[in-house]
């Protein structure tokens, strides 16, 4: 089964060494203004009262620095222009900024991501490169109103890079009916981590949401074994789906069983989707292809498969599953290996995809992420990368433009601009998906005096705080 092959191992000194020296670089050349910009390129606005004289003036000192061309971007009146030489940028705009013809002068700087968390072992998930992650991040990191289901080995809900993502309130023992969720074999605790270990919080790693509410399910037969029956598998998908979990991850063997369809389908139809991991056996299989619920193959750095995910028409996405920084028990990380963490990221990104629009549907995120996942490999949807790599920025956008589209069909472009703007806005200030809908509502009648929004968006029910189960 997927689950037994998991290679691991974990963070070394040498790498923490190496990750101090390298933190304290990059915080060195954060005070010194080193960022990079587009050669030879000025930005600049005329200043509104600028007489004739003025551009006069202004025409004179670009040509003695060099002009070569400009252009107007029309709207803004903001002027590109570009000089004969290279490594002048920052001295031109300040001759600029100084002459008193315009209102700004800047060089064109090439801006990073916003979002860049300042969790110790981040520049060790080469995942979150290879998927975007931090595009996505842009728009929105997760939030506790969206609930996802974890069927796993166990956890340790004290890890502190973890536990403040952890519904332990919903803690349940699939296996025993009991609450005990005591993570003996690390697997569970590095899967939800992978999906959601708390992000820039200044420690460990960062999960695909920062913020997120995970039910912690355990279904390992035992402390000594983490081998899960199948109707175990689909008690946890049952209870999750029962718990009002939009995702569902399940990381372990059994993607060709019936009763794992089954339990999809029952969560499915209850407004959730599973996501499963493809195994690691490095070979192919004619399990059938479940279109209940999206199983996950594993690619490596460079985007191939990982010679140990197991491949078939049953693969339907592919996601980053070689080296895996994430979450260990006892305050600790590792690098894990496997199909198992492919699965997470992906069902990762569609909880993304949830908190950037609630009410998006288990269908709306599975073609969501395929329609936008990277084609690797052959050409289309084929048996060793599905639909191809999982891209975290492509479908959180996705799920953006599905409110933008049924909240804004008949409106201009500029003001669809001005929308996402809002609702990043919105995201961005972690506003309750209830109140982000009754603003977009409020903003649809403002702009366009319609109503065709759909009202059960209104009424979408908080998450249920639920029963303690007792031992
Ligand atoms: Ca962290
Ligand atoms: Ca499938
Ligand atoms: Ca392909």
């Amino acid at each position: 089964m997927s689950h037994g092959k998991n290679k691991q191992r974990t963070l070394l000194r040498p790498v923490l060494v190496t990750l101090v020296s390298s933190f304290l670089m990059s915080g060195a050349s954060a005070s010194e203004p080193s960022q990079p910009l587009r050669p030879a390129t000025v930005l600049y606005k005329i200043d509104a009262n600028a007489s004739a004289n003025d551009l006069k003036g202004l025409n004179a000192l670009l040509n003695s620095n060099g002009l070569v061309s400009s252009r107007t971007l029309e709207g803004s009146e903001i002027v590109i222009a570009t000089f004969e030489h290279p490594g002048r940028e920052k001295a031109v705009a300040k001759i600029l900024d100084k002459s008193g013809y315009v209102e700004f002068a800047e060089p064109d700087y090439l801006v990073e991501p916003t979002v860049q968390p300042n969790d110790t072992f981040f520049g060790e998930q080469w995942h979150h490169t290879n998927v975007n992650s931090q595009q996505a991040w842009d728009i929105t990191t997760g939030t506790h109103n969206v609930l996802v289901g974890v069927c796993d080995s166990g956890f340790d809900v004290n890890h502190p890079d973890l536990g403040p993502n952890l519904r332990t309130d919903l803690a349940y023992n699939a296996n025993d009916g009991s609450n005990y969720i005591f993570d003996a074999d690390g697997h569970g605790t590095g899967s939800a981590g992978t999906l959601g270990a708390v992000g820039n919080n200044g420690i460990g790693v960062a999960g695909a949401n920062w913020d997120v509410d995970i039910i912690p399910v355990r279904i390992a037969i035992s402390d000594q074994n983490s081998s899960a029956y199948i109707s175990t598998m689909a008690t946890c998908i049952e209870y999750a789906a029962d718990n009002g979990a939009r995702i569902v991850n399940l990381s372990y063997g059994g993607i060709e069983y019936a009763t794992i369809d089954a339990a999809a389908q029952y969560l499915r139809a209850r407004n959730g989707l599973l996501f499963m991991s493809a195994g690691n056996s490095g070979s192919e299989h004619g399990y059938p292809d479940y279109t209940s619920f999206v199983g996950v193959g594993a690619t490596d750095r460079d985007d191939t498969r990982a010679s140990f995910s197991s491949w078939g028409n049953y693969v339907d996405i592919t996601a980053p599953g070689v080296d895996i920084a994430t979450t260990y028990p006892d305050n600790r990380y590792v690098y894990y290996s496997g199909t198992s963490f492919s699965s997470p990221l992906t069902a990762g990104i569609a909880a993304l995809m949830v908190a950037a629009n609630p009410s998006i549907t288990p269908d709306e995120i599975e073609a969501g992420l395929f329609s936008t996942a990277v084609d690797i490999g052959e050409t289309g949807d084929d048996n060793l990368y599905g639909h191809g790599l999982v891209d975290a920025a492509a479908a959180v956008n996705y799920a953006v433009n599905l409110i933008v589209v049924r909240h804004l069909q008949l409106l201009s472009p500029s003001v669809v601009t001005l929308f996402h703007l809002i609702h990043r806005l919105i995201l961005t200030a972690q506003v309750p998906p209830m109140q982000t809908e009754a603003v977009l509502l409020l903003m649809h009648g403002i702009l366009v005096m319609v109503t065709s929004h759909p009202m059960p968006c209104l009424v979408t029910p908080i998450q249920k705080r639920a029963v303690i189960k007792s031992p």
